[in-house]
């Protein structure tokens, strides 16, 4: 049976992530730090589901956690690296240094704490596939994107940097990056609780959801073990690159 850690997962793509695997009968340890909502999935998948509480930015607790899994779920055969946020859409001279350094915490020393505790074993069983969940604000600038999208190019760069390491272990990894996603909690964790302007992001649009991202990481955990996907960029199809911008005198 396979075995699947999902960072992240009591909400949006985690939790549709989890529920994917699931349903294809992996075992999932659940991690996030909500973890009533990671008890609910698991007393609806008895038996199979590992509620793992986990602030993926504190390095021991995630190490011991880590090292402490019961052995039914020890090991790890794919990792999804998912737990991550954009606080705030302000330029950089407005921007709070508290929401940068919680992105940062988050996004880029939180994913490398859970990913440097779980690629000893993948490496020691010659197995495993790593899959970081990035996004097309690492690829494309966007204003008020400062420090989210600075973010997210560091799971990009940290992602082809893991594969240039792990060449020929049986271990990969992949970015995932999406645009526009719907239905998750994203834009109201960006906009601290404001619903209404979380809505207004993707009013008149027909989003990507979680399960579209959900189904992309299963694909990738699918493929053959000699097939290693760098990187995968997807969006909705209403929503595509905009021209440079100039600012004329
Ligand atoms: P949600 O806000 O719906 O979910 C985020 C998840 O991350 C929650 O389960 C939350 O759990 C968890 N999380 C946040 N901080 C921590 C932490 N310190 N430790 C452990 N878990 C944490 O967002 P999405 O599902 O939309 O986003 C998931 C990922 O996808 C993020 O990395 C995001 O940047 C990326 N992304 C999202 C896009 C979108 O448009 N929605 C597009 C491209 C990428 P809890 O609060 O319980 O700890
Ligand atoms: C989430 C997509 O465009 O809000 O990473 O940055 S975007």
């Amino acid at each position: 049976m396979t075995t699947v850690l999902v960072t992240g997962a009591s909400a949006g793509f985690g939790l549709a992530i989890a529920e994917r695997f699931l349903a294809d009968g992996a075992r999932v340890i659940a991690a996030a730090r909500r973890v009533e909502r990671l008890e609910a999935l698991a007393a609806r998948h008895p038996g199979r589901v590992l509620a793992l509480p986990l602030d993926v930015t504190d390095r021991p607790a995630t190490a011991a956690a880590l090292a402490a899994l019961p052995a039914e779920f020890a090991e790890i055969d794919v990792l999804v690296n998912n737990a991550g946020l954009a606080l705030g859409l302000a330029p950089a001279h407005q921007a709070e240094m508290d929401d940068w350094e919680r992105m940062i915490a988050t996004n880029c020393a939180g994913l490398a704490n859970v990913t440097r505790a779980v690629l000893p074993g993948m490496v020691a069983r010659r197995r495993g596939s790593v899959i970081n969940i990035g996004s097309i604000a690492g690829e494309v600038p966007y204003p008020g994107g400062n420090v989210y999208g600075a973010t997210k190019a560091f799971v990009h760069q940290f992602t082809h940097n893991l594969n240039a390491d792990l060449v020929g272990t049986g271990v990969r990894a992949t970015c995932v990056e999406p645009g526009l996603v719907g239905g998750t909690e994203f834009s109201n964790v960006r906009f601290n609780g404001d619903d209404t302007k979380a809505a207004s992001v993707y009013a008149g649009t027909q989003p990507l959801t979680a399960e579209d991202i959900a189904e992309t990481v299963h694909w990738l955990a699918s493929r053959p073990p000699h097939v290693t996907i760098n990187a995968i960029s997807m969006m909705p199809n209403c929503q595509s690159f905009g021209p440079l911008t100039i600012k004329r005198n």
